[in-house]
């Protein structure tokens, strides 16, 4: 072989080389001793591209992973070692795969020379991980950790996004290898995602654009798709072309900025108008969109003789569990853009059909917003979590970030708070919901969003389980905000028992703490809130606070009876008059 076309170097390298090519900005991970000489290779390039950050549970890795990738459209990296490294990563992807997001996962494995003799951590990690990935990759012969990593690039972008693991022995990453220079290379489509974009097949395009023209109450459901699919601009343009409103699960939030006419906020189960415009719909068009259990409030919203269009980048998704009159598989984006082109020149005319119903939404939006004034200003105290809704909205700027840990914090705030502008503008962990998101997560969306701020809310239990993260972001001097939902309590249980079990609460109540002060005894900004008024000031010394995390500890409410923020479908029990904010 010719020398000079002919690099050496160990497969830490070759992964480092080739994160840098791809333009990885971080690698979310903790060491043990199969990967160092990756961790190597990172260190002598002077921490650039990629930058490796420290994380302390590997399960934070992977949610800061997740999470940047959802706010810079661009793929997550997270490592682990043998073993426990591997394992704790678990949870982490999974909530990137049920959720579509790119994450790719480093983990280091047993040197095959000794493997299944008993090493030190050696765990049938491959096995457990697999079913958790779009693909897991044993790299087993060093030379081909290019081609690997790329193939893991395209896997993780292409189609629905999702997780790719690589599995690395510890002689494949130790070991030295010659590689031609030529294969490091990347395939700059699956630089972001969506690396590729599919159109809608046209005859069924024909037959959706047929439905709409005679559509007088048609309604567009969006979920995260729309996210992934960047389909922000055609979203909007086809609302307001043919006056179609459009509502939104938990995770399609900031499709639309909450505030525009034809945007009727959450649905699903809690909402504010838009359960009611499902009902009366005569055409309904789910858009990157599962059809899950909270969005269909277990399967009972969505009136089976409505006729529905299902847009999916997931041809299996579609009819998956309720009848379609016509599904069409597709990028979200290119799919608005075909079925806007198709009905063409009848635009005009279905946009003044439709003027009565953008004025009856107004309506609707206007009486929602009378009658649940009182909430969102509320002066009570502990804390109403309307009143720190509403504050949220009024503290963030247009580019401002919000993010929701899996408890109360994402239903709250996917409920009463209204995202800025569209975007990647309200980040909920909703492919899992796990507790324990919001303090990797507000790392993750904070290193992608740069200098536009992320507020990260979370509940006490949800930051117990991560605390030890906040550590990573005060020693990262990452800017993020952490709002800390104190309600003494793993709050969406306790509420649970107090509705369906007479109030007998087993292992829901957590000992009163004041976060604020713990965040200053590690070296953050600490904020406690005990009176709504101090909202506003808190948030404000937060959001200009840009060299280190900053923790506002709210106390919310302690009564059970108050806590969830509307009727739960589950527990089939109409919380007490005044007890429901919507
Ligand atoms: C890892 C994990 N364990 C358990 C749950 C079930 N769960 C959902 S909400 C919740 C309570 C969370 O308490 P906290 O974070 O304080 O939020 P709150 O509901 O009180 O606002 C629990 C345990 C979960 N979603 N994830
Ligand atoms: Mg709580």
């Amino acid at each position: 072989m010719n020398g000079e076309n002919i690099f050496r170097m160990t497969g830490g390298e070759a992964m480092a080389e080739m994160l840098r090519i791809y333009g990885a900005e971080y690698v979310f991970g903790i060491a043990g001793f199969q990967l160092l000489p990756f961790y190597d290779a990172i260190q002598r390039a002077g921490n650039r591209r990629p930058r490796h950050i420290l994380v302390n549970d590997e399960r934070s890795g992977a949610f800061a992973a997740d999470a940047y990738a959802r706010v810079s459209g661009k793929t997550g990296f997270c490592d682990g070692t043998l073993g426990p490294g591997a394992t704790n990563l678990v949870t982490g992807l999974v909530e990137a795969s049920s959720a579509g997001i790119p994450v790719v996962a480093f983990i280091g494995d047993s040197n095959r020379n000794h493997s299944t003799k008993n090493m030190t951590q050696e765990t049938r990690q491959a096995e457990i991980l697999s079913p958790i990935a779009k693909e897991l990759i044993r790299v087993e012969r060093g030379p081909r950790l290019p081609e690997f990593m790329r193939r893991a690039f395209g896997l993780a972008t292409s189609g629905r996004p999702g997780v790719v693991v690589l599995n690395i022995p510890e002689d494949i990453a130790h070991g030295k290898w010659e590689f031609p220079q030529d294969d490091f290379s990347i395939d700059p489509s699956t630089q972001s995602i969506p690396s590729r974009r599919i159109r809608p097949d046209g005859p069924e395009l024909r037959k959706a654009a047929d439905l709409l023209r005679q559509a007088k109450r048609p309604l567009l459901l969006v979920g995260g798709g729309v996210h992934l699919s960047g389909a922000y601009a055609e979203l909007r343009a086809f609302c307001e072309a043919l006056h179609v409103p459009m509502a939104h699960t938990m995770s399609g939030k900031g499709a639309l900025p909450c505030n525009h006419p034809l945007c009727l906020n959450l649905f699903g189960r809690y909402d504010r108008i838009a359960n009611e415009f499902i009902k009366t719909a005569d055409l309904l068009i789910g858009l990157g969109f599962k059809f899950g259990e909270i969005a269909t409030v277990r399967y009972t919203l969505i009136p089976k003789e409505t006729p529905l269009i299902h847009i999916d980048i997931c041809a299996e998704e579609i009819g998956r569990h309720q009848k379609v009159a016509v599904g069409l598989w597709a990028d979200a984006r290119t799919a608005l853009q075909d079925l806007l082109e198709e009905i063409g020149s009848d635009a005009p005319r279905q946009k003044k059909m439709r003027e009565t119903l953008r004025e009856e939404i107004q309506i609707k939006k206007t009486q929602w917003r009378e009658k649940n004034l009182e909430r969102l200003t509320s002066r009570e105290r502990p804390i109403h979590m309307a009143r720190l809704c509403h504050e949220l909205t009024r503290a963030m700027p247009t580019d401002g970030i919000l993010l929701a840990d899996g408890g109360f914090a994402a239903h709250w705030t996917a409920l009463l708070y209204d995202a800025p502008s569209a975007g990647r503008t309200f980040v909920a962990n909703r492919g899992n919901a796990s507790i324990g998101y919001g303090v990797p997560g507000g790392i993750g969306a904070q290193l992608a969003a740069k200098d536009a701020p992320v507020v990260a809310v979370t509940g006490d239990g949800g930051f117990n389980m991560s605390m030890g993260d906040l550590e990573t972001a005060i020693r990262e001097r990452i800017p993020v905000t952490y709002v800390i939902v104190n309600n003494a309590a793993q709050g969406y249980v306790k509420g649970l028992q107090h509705a369906l079990f007479e109030g007998r609460y087993q292992s829901s109540d957590l000992k009163e703490m004041d976060y604020a002060e713990i965040a200053r005894v590690m070296g953050a900004h600490g904020i406690r809130v005990e009176d709504p008024e101090k909202l506003a000031p808190a948030l404000r010394e937060a959001l200009s606070e840009r060299s280190r995390p900053s923790v506002i500890d709210v106390v919310v409410t302690r009564d059970p009876a108050r806590m969830l923020p509307g009727v739960d479908a589950r527990t089939q029990v109409q919380v007490k008059p005044g007890d429901r904010p919507v």
